[in-house]
């Protein structure tokens, strides 16, 4: 085994990989799940995690012949170590898929290594519409910004939303939902007076709220990612921007399920757009919120679980059409175009941009059982990402 002598080096050892040694002839089919499980995007590992075992425990861990092997491993959501971690699986584990990518930063930072070892990438959270750009290795089961945010930049116009500012996270997701909010509320005839950056990491909302309310909008639109939106509605009732009558808008990262049911009423009546509600109402639905919660101490699962759940969905179905050739050419064919029914709907992975198109509803913040839901009540059929120029 020449190859072992490369192991040390690592641009060596990705080329050994490309040249066709990466998948090992043996009976086993691995799945290297790399995802933030601490640090302050730890709720997008976990609940990326346990649907990603949900649909193990529902579907066997066996696939035509294969024994599947899930391999998890925490990048704490810095890039490097995704990195370092996506390079370990393909060369030590020889995984014959990566998946996960919690966020933005962590996707683009792996893509050349699929890329380079022919390795099929399921992106299951990060939303930055240009990722799937960045390898033709990629294939997607989250969304996109743009594919959520068109929805509510035509919602608000009609029903008495002329002014707005926007408030976003500062990087790709962010930026992606401020353009595309502001393309399509002007294009409506909406004005953006003002557009906000916050730091992704660490924000403090209160002076940029501040801004907000000398503004005087109707409403403010915002795009945080998951795990934030609880101090974003706390600082946005703290300065009372209610109060001064100015609603919030967003996309549904903000009014999150995971963490919705502690936001409390200042969080009632918030219409966002998502392609996902744990109070969507089907049976497949139905069925996916009560194994999840019942796997996971009562975890009502968000848009993050189903990325996963789907995503593996994706994986085992390219395996079955395969018939367990690992090969990673062939995974990735097998992958695209899959049409399927998901708990958010129905769902179609585009072969020509291995992105997920999926239907995208409008919601609003109720009160249902006590408990507080993103009750869907429009729903704009078949969305494909906008923000692809092809
Ligand atoms: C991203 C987009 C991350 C939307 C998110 O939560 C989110 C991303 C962690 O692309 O980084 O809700």
């Amino acid at each position: 085994m020449q190859k072992r002598l490369f192991l040390g080096s690592i641009a060596l050892a990705v080329a050994t990989l490309a040249a066709g040694g990466a998948v090992a002839q043996t009976n086993t089919f691995k799945v290297g799940l790399i995802l933030p499980m601490t640090g302050p995007f730890a709720s997008t590992g976990r609940q990326i995690e346990a649907a990603a075992k949900l649909y193990m425990a529902q579907n066997g861990d066996n696939v035509a012949g294969k024994k599947i092997e899930l391999i998890i491993k925490d990048d704490t959501g810095t890039p490097d170590v995704t990195k370092r971690l996506a390079q370990e699986m393909i060369v030590n584990d020889k995984v014959n898929v990566l998946a996960g990518f919690g966020l933005t930063p962590l996707a683009f930072a792996t893509a050349p290594l699929a890329t380079q070892s022919k390795t099929p990438m399921v992106v299951m959270a990060a939303a930055t519409s240009s990722i799937t750009q960045a390898s033709p290795y990629i294939v997607r089961t989250s969304f996109t910004l743009p594919q959520v945010t068109v929805g509510i930049a035509d919602w608000a116009p009609k029903n008495g939303i002329k002014k707005v500012v926007s408030l976003v996270s500062d990087y790709g997701p962010g930026i992606d939902a401020e353009r595309t909010f502001k393309d399509r509320f002007t294009f409506n005839g909406g004005t953006v007076v003002e557009a906000v950056r916050v730091p992704l990491r660490n924000p403090d909302f209160a002076p940029f709220l501040q801004k907000v309310r000398d503004a005087k909008p109707d409403a403010v639109f915002a795009f945080v990612p998951s795990g934030a939106g609880s101090a974003l509605m706390k600082q946005f009732a703290e300065r009372g921007l209610d109060k001064a009558g100015i609603k919030l808008i967003a996309t549904g990262d903000v009014t999150d399920d995971d963490i919705l049911n502690d936001m409390g009423e200042v969080a009632v009546g918030v219409v966002t757009s998502h392609h996902y509600s744990a109070a969507h109402k089907s049976a497949l639905n139905q069925k996916f919120v009560d194994a999840f919660s019942k796997a996971n101490k009562g975890l009502r699962p968000n848009f993050m679980a189903v990325g996963g759940y789907d995503g593996m969905r994706v994986i085992y179905e390219a395996l079955k059409t395969t018939k367990g050739k690992g090969d990673g050419e062939a995974l990735l064919g097998a992958m695209k175009g899959q049409v399927f029914e998901s708990p958010r709907g129905p769902v179609f992975i585009d072969a020509q941009t291995r992105d997920i198109v999926q239907n995208v509803y409008i919601r609003k913040v109720e009160k249902v059982g006590g408990q507080l839901y993103n009750v869907e009540f429009e729903t704009i059929k078949d969305v494909k990402d906008p923000g692809k120029t092809k």
